[in-house]
């Protein structure tokens, strides 16, 4: 089998309804996977399900709240009953919150953590266990430029996303020797739902155009290679690593 080539592999898509985790799953199918969506809002869910199937995806959709210990077991052990657990593992799933540190609640606070980070604990935990198993796996943490720079307003996503990063080496150093590789790639300022808000606000865009070394903002299929990279064998001596697709703003002052 070619060093790219993903036919017969299950990936799984955290956060996979809209987004960039859409971008990655269309991506993953394209490379002939079949991606198993995910989402919290089943009818949304079910909506680009539908949508991707017509275009000829090979796609099934898997509804559970990737912050809940108990539903990630729940869907983990049907993914088991349909014997199809997953191959591929993309920790997308994340919300972002901007509020300053001094008017944030510790329960806002604790719900960005457990949505963007703890979330990757408790899919990665059982999807390794499987993997371990067949005998190895690929499991791909989005971070971001925040994983490694902060910026004001967005305390509680930087800490989260410095945590993915630090959770992709943890998982290198734990199943490494399983035949897993965790990687992780830290998108920069791309133009998604996400950050509308902050491409709307003229003082912001400028700023962004110019810390950018490219000059501009990233778009979400310049992601998509990364990750279909990442979950290639062509990586697999690949691990722990982070690869920040940002137009270089990472690398400079
Ligand atoms: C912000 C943005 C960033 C980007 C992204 C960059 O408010 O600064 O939301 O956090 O979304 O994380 O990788
Ligand atoms: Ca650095």
């Amino acid at each position: 089998m070619s060093k790219f080539d993903l036919s017969r592999k299950i990936a799984l898509v955290t956060g996979s309804s809209r987004g960039l985790g859409k971008t990655f799953a269309e991506e993953l199918a394209g490379a002939g996977a079949h991606v198993v969506l995910n989402g919290f809002d089943t009818a949304r869910l079910e909506q680009t399900r539908e949508e991707m199937a017509a275009q000829g995806y090979d796609v099934s959709a898997a509804a559970f709240d990737v912050s809940d210990e108990a539903a990630v077991r729940a869907a983990f052990e049907r993914f088991d009953a349909e014997g199809r657990p997953p191959d591929i593992l993309v920790n997308n799933a994340g919300i972002q919150l901007r509020r300053p540190m001094l008017e944030l609640g510790a329960a806002d606070w604790q719900r960005v953590l457990d949505t963007n980070l703890t979330s990757a604990f408790l899919c990665g935990r059982e999807a390794a266990s499987r993997m371990i198993a067949k005998g190895g796996g690929k499991i791909i943490n989005i971070g971001s430029l925040m994983s490694d720079l902060a910026r004001v307003t967005v305390a509680p996503y930087t800490v989260a996303k410095g945590g993915v990063k630090m959770l992709t080496r943890s998982m290198a150093a734990e199943w490494a020797a399983f035949n897993i590789q965790a990687n992780a790639i830290g998108p920069g300022y791309m133009m998604t739902d996400m950050t509308r808000p902050l491409q709307e606000d003229t003082q912001f865009d400028n700023w962004v155009r110019g810390r950018t070394p490219a000059g501009r903002w990233g778009k979400p299929e310049e992601l998509q290679g990364a990750v279909v990279f990442l979950a290639f064998s062509a990586s697999d001596f690949v691990n722990g690593q982070i690869l920040y697709i940002d137009g270089g703003m990472t690398a400079v002052l």
